[in-house]
């Protein structure tokens, strides 16, 4: 009845208690995903903590989540209006506006384009493979070269301009090199954007830190140069194209995003559009990507008999003649058994981007008002004891069958690119990207790390979480394959 529906409406929500001033900022610690997960076990997976000036709910668990993110798939599907977000992409980004009419225009553009090119046109979708492919084999060879006599090599950044050169040649129908300086410094600027737009991060939530000179201050103002820095870079290649723009050739992406934002009737959007959609698909392809291809390398050069299981199985499908491709991924299940149990053992992105409530809504009996900052655990979703046997082993075997195949219902529990609305639209490239990338590297070499330093799966946190250094050895297994196209 009426009064006792009021009553659970009105449930205060669980929390732990928060300071003045601070809130719960001090309690985060460094790993802010676990303190999350196991405040979920003492007040339920709904409950809420205060960071400076923000009242925020955290979303726990599988069952919870997925309740939140697709039954109440509108509600769930604003982002805070933090200052931070503001500065990206020209303050026009798909990623960091909140739910709206423009919001969804934009997104649905990001969106075909990126299936026009990458899935749905085959002449398209075989240059993407073709780009990533040659991409891999530039890495080959950087690794091989860096290798010798006995010499190990930090991967980190030769991933990161391998992801960001897949996503130019896709914009931009062409890639900026592993020698190029002023891309990789560029690249290397944009390590840090993480750091401040992850949840957690306290300079949106705590801007009176902003009125005294200290350190908050100079985070936001580096940020802000960085996006510009970036931005500016993304806006001076479409300009060019937008120069030479020929309605009836769409050269690569950008020609694509020009073509329906400036070219067709009533698209909702102004030609700045264009240069955020490219800038946030580069600026994403780029950091996933290359965390993924990092802990994969570590987690290969961790369980060397992994690594040789997998050799010896792309050795049987490929053979010795010729590059591995997508049309093998059916014979390599095990290969994506190791992708998803990476994806769901570092659960590298342990928080999405952080979310806001477009309306009141109810969820568990909670009642949650209209524009609340909301977080989600993606990573207590991978490590759900009720969910995973033994979550806390690395055990790629959990995603097959008897027969070896990989088993879809599996699979589909790991949470990484989200779900709802704001689900990712660069998964189906991530993930041929990421399967070419392995493929090609372990068809080519074996890695080894340095016996006499030891490997840690620690890690440092920001909306991505990145493994600390580490180096490894490359060694080519037989001969190197050039590219035949
Ligand atoms: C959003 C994960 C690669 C484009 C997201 C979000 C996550 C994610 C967790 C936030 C979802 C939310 O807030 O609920 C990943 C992972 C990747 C990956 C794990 C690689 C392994 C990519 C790539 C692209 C891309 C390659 C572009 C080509 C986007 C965009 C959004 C997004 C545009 C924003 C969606 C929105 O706010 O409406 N991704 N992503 N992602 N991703 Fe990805
Ligand atoms: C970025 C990481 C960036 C932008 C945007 C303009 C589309 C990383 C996760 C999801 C991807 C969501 C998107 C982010 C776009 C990034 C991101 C980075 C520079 C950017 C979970 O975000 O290192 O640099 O510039």
């Amino acid at each position: 009845c009426l009064w006792v529906r009021n009553l659970r409406l009105k449930r205060r929500l669980p929390g732990p208690f928060a300071w003045p001033v601070v809130g719960n900022a001090m309690q985060l610690g460094q790993m802010p995903h676990i303190t999350f997960a196991k405040l979920a076990k003492k007040y339920g997976n709904v409950y809420q903590i205060r960071l400076g000036c923000s009242d925020i709910v955290v979303l726990n668990g599988d069952r919870t989540i997925r309740k939140a993110l697709i039954q109440h798939s509108t509600e769930f599907a604003g982002r805070p209006n933090f200052a931070s977000f503001q500065m990206i992409s020209g303050g026009r980004s798909v990623t960091f506006t909140n739910y709206g009419k423009q919001w969804k225009a934009h997104r649905k553009i990001a969106q075909s384009s990126l299936r026009a090119f990458s899935s749905a046109n085959c002449q398209t979708k075989k240059a993407f493979e073709q780009h990533v492919t040659a991409e891999a084999m530039e890495l080959v060879q950087a690794f091989l070269r860096h290798s010798t006599d006995g010499r190990y090599v930090d991967p980190a950044h030769e991933f990161t301009v391998a992801a960001a050169n897949t996503m130019c040649a896709l914009c931009f129908g062409r890639r900026y090199g592993h020698d190029d300086l002023e891309f990789r410094t560029l690249l290397k600027k944009l390590d840090k954007f993480g750091e401040t737009v992850g949840a957690g991060s306290l300079v949106d939530v705590m801007p009176w830190l902003q009125s005294f000179p200290n350190p908050v201050r100079s985070v936001y103002e580096n940020f802000k140069n960085l996006n510009e820095e970036f931005f500016a870079f993304v806006k001076d290649k479409v300009t060019q194209h937008r120069e030479s723009f020929n309605p009836n050739v769409t050269r690569d992406m950008s020609d694509a995003i020009i073509n329906v934002i400036e070219h067709r009737q009533d698209s909702g959007l102004t030609k700045e559009f264009v240069e955020a959609t490219v800038t946030d698909l580069i600026g994403a392809g780029q950091d996933t990507v290359s965390t993924t291809m990092q802990w994969i390398l570590l987690l290969l050069v961790k369980y060397p008999e992994i690594q040789a299981k997998l050799q010896e199985l792309i050795d049987k499908v490929v053979g010795p003649d010729r590059l591995p491709s997508i049309e093998d991924r059916n014979s390599l299940a095990y290969l994506d058994a190791f992708i998803y149990e990476t994806m769901r053992f570092t659960s590298f992105v342990p928080l999405t981007i952080p979310h806001s409530t477009t309306s009141d809504v109810t969820i568990e009996g909670f009642h949650i008002p209209k524009d609340t900052v909301v977080f989600i655990n993606q990573w207590s979703v991978n490590h759900d004891p009720l969910k995973w046997k033994d979550p806390h082993i690395f055990d790629p075997a959990r995603f097959l069958d008897e027969n070896g195949a990989l088993v879809k219902d599996i699979t589909n529990g790991v949470m990484i690119f989200s779900t709802g609305k704001r689900r990712c639209i660069g998964e189906q490239i991530a993930k041929v990207e990421v399967f070419l990338f392995i493929a090609v590297l372990l068809h080519q070499c074996s890695f080894e790390s340095n016996p006499s330093v030891p490997l840690t799966l620690d890690c440092s946190y920001g909306l991505t979480l990145k493994p600390l250094q580490f180096c490894v050895s490359a060694k080519l297994r037989g001969k190197l394959l050039g590219l035949v196209s």
